[in-house]
């Protein structure tokens, strides 16, 4: 560690911390617009300038590391004069359309000019940009908007590997743009939202069904069903001032029923139900010989990358719809015909991490009897707002349980929402129907954690089954690439587009919090600890399910259902 002065006190900060990070630990505020804490820095904004002795220039504290002895000033007059400048700048060029905006309340730069108290010094009648592309089900860039902090171009780069924008200098502005400015859902954006949930303000934001769903909750003329993903119940709370990880199932599913749906179910059920056919179709596979590695086919960010960058993958996927695909269908017609309810009349609502879940229920191959599966997904941002719209008390509402039959699930589905868990909850399954005998232990610790690429190799039963898991576009790029060239091999691959998994959706809440991935994972682990059934195949409601109305895993109706195809 180095010695270093902050405003005239001594502190004692890591070496190789930037003075940002420094001023962080120390408790001293330092504005900034462009840095977030799992993107590289870039010192883009300007708005986190210190002055530091014996430097000439005001410095970025978020590209400037700490020396030892160094001594840091960020309360001066000339920093804050600068700080206020820079702020009034982007102040000048951006819309003042606040109170219409989908972040206002929640925007960085909007709690910058309030806290820094800017008057618009200089207006402009004029439009600084007119780029407005609602192309993509799943984002909208409004880039009147954007504050050219490029975390957007970072996110897509650097985590995802995808490079779908970078920084355009039409001369009077400068803009992250598509490559010629093209529609982003015309580019090969994989639908991540990872851009969406890096934007400070509302340049990136998802493409929002809240107005809609109100409507339908206000309107309620027909059976409205809502579900909700693994990842949502240990993040929505966030948007509540909950702690990072805080497991909420039960306020989400109160907080559901006081908007009026009249059905809360759980994707978590439908994991199970995926753990069952696609751990069979993998059983399947060993037996007929392949093709391997099979890939999970869950995750419709992934779907999209390899539809369109690796079609030569298409039939490895495994043919299993997601959870919340599989959870749509079994409404209109199992529960439907259980109630007798007319499945034209009821409304599917899937709660989702995931700005992709919007674009995955238009593909037509999702549509059941000429019905879509699900009608609607809302993210888990979305899902906040609907509720303080609606003034529910989210952080102290008494726990609700879900409804049955498709509300029951166990440990294995909870882990679905973090990387690694998919795998783990097939696991499970895949070793106990397939070798008709009990798991020595429950937990593979070695497909958990953050290592962006992750293998193991699993005894089953002589057979040496290897398998590997990637998670955050970039790694997976990486995966893939190593698979083509044949330098690796694996029977069974994972993969989540999103950092961390469903987790780091990017429909999560926002959130500078550096840790805040590893409290989520916490606390999806905590809930497969807690689960008194841990294994798929042992959750009564998907035996039911069987007895009553599949028969049995890829029959015939588990086809029709629950099945689905790729194209390129
Ligand atoms: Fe996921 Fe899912 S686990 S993709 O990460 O499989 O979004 O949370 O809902 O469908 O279950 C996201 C999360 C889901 C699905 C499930 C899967
Ligand atoms: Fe890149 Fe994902 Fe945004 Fe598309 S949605 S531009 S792939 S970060």
């Amino acid at each position: 560690s180095v010695l270093v002065e902050i405003n005239g006190k001594q502190h004692q900060v890591p070496s190789g911390a930037t003075i940002l990070e420094a001023c962080n630990l120390a408790g001293v505020y330092i504005p900034t617009l462009c840095n977030h804490p799992r993107l590289e820095p870039t010192g883009a904004c300007r708005v986190c300038v210190i002055e530091v002795e014996g430097a000439r220039n005001l410095q970025p504290a978020c590209a400037t590391k700490v020396q030892d002895g160094m001594k840091i000033k960020t309360k001066t007059d000339r920093v804050e004069k600068a700080v206020k400048f820079n702020l009034a700048l982007l102040l000048s060029r951006h819309p003042k359309d606040c109170m219409t905006c989908e972040v206002n309340g929640r925007c960085e730069f909007q709690d910058l000019i309030y806290r820094y108290d800017i008057q618009d010094l200089f207006p402009s009648e004029e439009k600084t940009s007119t780029v407005y592309d609602d192309s993509s089900p799943s984002i909208i860039r409004d880039l009147e908007k954007c504050v050219v902090c490029g975390r957007c171009v970072r996110a897509c780069s650097e985590l995802q590997g995808m490079d779908i924008y970078s920084m355009v200098d039409r001369g009077f502005e400068t803009l992250p743009q598509t490559a010629f400015e093209m529609p982003v859902y015309e580019t090969d954006c994989i639908a991540c939202g990872q851009c969406s949930a890096f934007c400070p303000v509302g340049a990136i934001t998802e493409n929002s069904n809240v107005r809609k769903v109100l409507e339908e909750l206000e309107r309620h003329d027909k059976v409205l069903v809502v579900q909700t993903a693994p990842a949502t119940r240990v993040a929505l709370g966030e948007e509540f001032g909950l702690e990072p990880g805080s497991i909420s199932t039960g306020k989400m599913v109160a907080a559901l029923r006081k908007l009026g749906f009249d059905y809360v179910f759980d994707t978590n059920f439908a994991a199970d139900l995926t753990i069952m056919e696609e751990g069979s179709e993998f059983l399947e596979r060993l037996k007929n010989g392949g093709p391997f590695p099979m890939f999970t086919s869950c995750c419709p960010a992934w779907v999209n990358m390899a539809e369109k960058l690796y079609p030569q993958f298409l039939k490895n996927l495994s043919s299993a719809k997601s959870p919340h695909q599989m959870l749509g269908p079994l409404v209109k017609t199992y529960f439907a015909k259980k109630k007798g309810i007319d499945p034209e009349n009821i409304l599917v609502v899937s709660i989702m991490p995931c700005t992709a879940k919007k674009d995955d229920i238009i593909r037509p191959q999702h549509m059941v009897n000429g019905m879509p599966g699900v009608d609607i997904v809302l993210t888990t941002r979305e899902l906040g707002k609907l509720i303080k719209m609606k003034k529910i008390p989210y952080a102290s509402l008494p726990d609700e349980e879900y409804d049955s039959p498709l509300g029951e699930s166990t440990g294995a589905a909870a882990i679905f929402g973090v990387t690694g868990g998919v795998m783990e909850a097939a696991l499970r399954t895949a070793y106990e129907l397939g070798l008709g005998k009990p798991l020595p232990k429950v937990e593979f610790t070695n497909v958990r954690g953050f290592d962006g690429i992750k293998e193991a190799t699993i005894d089953f039963d002589g057979k040496q089954l290897k398998v590997a898991v990637a998670h955050g576009g970039a790694n997976v790029r990486k995966l893939l690439d190593k698979i083509t060239s044949g330098e690796v091999y694996y029977d069974f691959v994972e993969i989540m587009a999103c950092p961390a998994g469903c987790i780091g959706g990017g429909g999560q809440p926002k959130s500078l919090d550096k840790n805040v991935l590893t409290r989520r994972m916490e606390g999806i682990y905590t809930i497969d600890e807690r689960s008194t059934i841990r294994k798929s195949h042992e959750n009564p409601s998907i035996k039911k399910l069987y007895e009553e109305f599949l028969e049995h895993p890829l029959s015939h109706v588990s086809h029709e259902l629950l099945h689905t195809t790729y194209v390129d």
